[in-house]
């Protein structure tokens, strides 16, 4: 038949790890190198801020509103469904995403506020059904080691106790799949490990091998 050739899938490279570990840095910097390289590849991040219930978070995480713990889980979790469809058709069409966090820290901060009834598992609920990464690299960096970035800003979670408990609940999650990343080295150092992560997924996707997940 005439029936067009199908593009090959776009790889969704996800980085995920608490304050500070480097994940704005090393997504920015892959998207320009996997373009380059001739990938075409896009820069997404969470939450998006953009929307009309992004803004609603951001008005929380800089504490100019409250919302009830559930509330802004379920929030931050739409943030992501709403981008859904058009996630789905860009991957589709052949577009890789490099992400700046995902469901991971969705359900790593929720949990570690410790708040009763609010475990992993109740958590993870409303991301069921969201697109999975093709790669998940998690930039690991101690407390110390992150303090030594610079002091903490101005946004709720950003104090030690919090950033402890948001480590204990990506420790919980964490799956055979994932790419841990030491984040405690040069960032040139950072990036030729997490290029070659993403090529291997890119490649993946391209060749629409089954994935290691
Ligand atoms: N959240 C998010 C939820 O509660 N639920 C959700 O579902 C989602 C998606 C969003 C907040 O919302 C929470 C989590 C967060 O609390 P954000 O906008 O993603 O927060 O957070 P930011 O404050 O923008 O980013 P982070 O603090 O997480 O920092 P990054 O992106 O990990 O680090 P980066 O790259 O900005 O670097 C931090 C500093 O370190 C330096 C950089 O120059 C910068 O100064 N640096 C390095 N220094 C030395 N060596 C390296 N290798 C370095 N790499 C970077
Ligand atoms: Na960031």
């Amino acid at each position: 038949s005439a029936a067009g050739k199908v593009a090959a899938r776009g790889a969704f490279v996800l980085f995920e790890g608490a304050d500070r570990c480097g994940k704005s840095t090393q997504a920015m910097r892959l998207v320009h190198t996997l373009e380059a390289r001739g990938v075409e590849a896009e820069l997404w991040r969470y939450p998006d801020r953009a929307t009309a219930m992004g803004k609603m978070i951001d008005q929380y995480l800089r504490s100019k509103s409250e919302m009830e713990d559930g509330a802004i889980h379920l929030l931050f979790a739409a943030n992501r469904w709403e981008k859904k469809a058009l996630m789905e058709r860009k991957l589709a069409s052949g577009v890789t995403l490099v992400c700046d966090r995902y469901s991971y820290s969705g359900c790593a901060f929720t949990a570690a506020k410790g708040v009763d009834g609010l475990d992993l598992e109740w958590c993870r609920a409303p991301e069921v059904g969201l697109p999975r990464p093709d790669a998940l690299m998690y930039l690991e960096l101690s407390l110390e080691d992150a303090a030594k970035r610079g002091g903490f800003g101005e946004e709720r979670y950003e104090t030690t106790e919090m950033q402890r408990a948001v480590k204990a609940s990506f420790e919980a999650m964490r799956e055979d799949w994932w790419d841990v990343i030491d984040a405690n080295r040069e960032p040139d150092v950072i990036q030729d490990e997490v290029l070659r992560i993403a090529l291997s997924a890119v490649e993946k996707c391209r060749a629409g091998r089954e994935l290691k997940r």
